[in-house]
């Protein structure tokens, strides 16, 4: 029998795993999708533990557990800081941490939601990082799993291993989990003939000759749509996270769908994406005279636009398509 010091996956959870290679936004993703910069994000090898984030509606603040690698409890904290998660993630002795909270999410988050951040396994200073994302992989019930691409790297020898060992592991699953994020959009430079278009049909060869057929790709921008929800909850935005917000929304209001046309996902997903834009479009013709209305359905409209929105719509399809037991 398990010990109650020990995690645990309480009944009727919805798994997402969230997995790729070194800095290609798994992180980022996970505090967007969450709505909170939790999870320590940087430029370098930084998630050095098995991060289980859990849906609970109505809770006030996070609470984290953090537990060793004979996963004996090692500490507890209530309405838990992003430097004590910080903290915890930097110690060796950790192995998992469980953070449980609201996710501030745009479509409602699906009860039961429970998203798993690993780290990226090419650290090539650090054997442990591969060994407690293969590990997370083996032992997480998952429904779907994020794999993230890195736009601005795509194809690199260490992403095609990672990709063709998940390939073989879920080789023999009756359904189809994987959902490529295909992030760091806002740094292509179409002036450059960096085109989205040609990205993602570049990606969709890429995943079909290494298995995956008719590969769900949804190209994102997850720092984006982090600093968008941010902004929306009034917390203090960096003078660069500002900065990078403010370009982001010029650059929305010359061409609002520049993602989602690019989109390769399920029509119901894409329908369901489209509905809500409309909806926070009418919403936005209402409220004109309100100028603090108007920017923050703005702010709304990017994050539904920035990938996010549609990361939200093929969990829920996902979702749908297998509900927990
Ligand atoms: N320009 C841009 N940068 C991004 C985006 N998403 C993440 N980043 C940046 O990429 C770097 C790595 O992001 P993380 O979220 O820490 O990446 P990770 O995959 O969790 O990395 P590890 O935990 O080390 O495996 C950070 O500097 C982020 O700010 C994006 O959409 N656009
Ligand atoms: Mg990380």
């Amino acid at each position: 029998m398990k010990s109650p010091s020990q995690p645990s996956t309480p009944r009727g959870t919805f798994d997402v795993l969230i997995m790729a290679t070194m800095s290609a936004g798994k992180s980022s993703l996970v505090n967007a999708l969450i709505g909170q910069e939790l999870l320590h994000i940087a430029n370098e090898a930084t998630t050095a533990c098995h991060i289980k984030i859990e849906h609970r509606r109505g809770a006030k603040y996070f609470t984290g557990t953090c537990y060793s690698h004979s996963n004996l409890l090692i500490n507890r904290q209530r309405n838990i800081s992003a430097k004590q998660v910080r903290d915890w993630n930097a110690d060796r002795q950790v192995r998992q941490i469980t953070l449980t909270g609201r996710f501030r999410s745009h479509l409602g988050p699906i009860s039961g939601l429970v998203l798993h951040d690993t780290p990226g396994p090419n650290n090539s200073r650090d054997d442990q990082h591969a060994q407690l994302a293969f590990e997370a992989a083996k032992s997480v019930p998952f429904k779907t799993l994020l794999y993230v691409l890195n736009a601005s790297q795509l194809g690199t020898y260490d992403d095609r291993n990672l990709l063709e060992k998940l390939q073989k592991k879920s080789a023999n699953r009756g359904d189809n989990p994987f959902c490529f994020v295909l992030n760091k959009i806002d740094l292509l430079d179409p002036e450059k003939g960096e085109d989205l278009a040609e990205y993602v049909a570049k990606t969709q060869l890429y995943l079909s000759n290494l298995g995956f057929d008719n590969p769900v790709i949804i190209p994102s921008m997850a720092s984006t749509a982090l600093y968008a929800k941010k902004a929306l909850a009034h917390e203090p935005l960096s003078r660069a996270q500002h900065m990078k917000l403010q370009q982001a929304l010029e650059d929305f209001s010359t061409n609002k769908n520049a993602l989602l046309e690019h989109v390769k996902a399920p029509p119901q997903v894409k329908k369901r994406v489209f509905q809500n834009l409309k909806r926070l479009e009418n919403a936005h013709e209402a409220g004109r005279s309100d100028y603090q209305m108007t920017k923050e359905n703005k702010l709304h409209q990017l994050v539904l636009c920035s990938g996010l929105g549609t990361i939200e719509a093929f969990i829920k399809h996902q979702h749908k398509l297998s509900p927990p037991v």
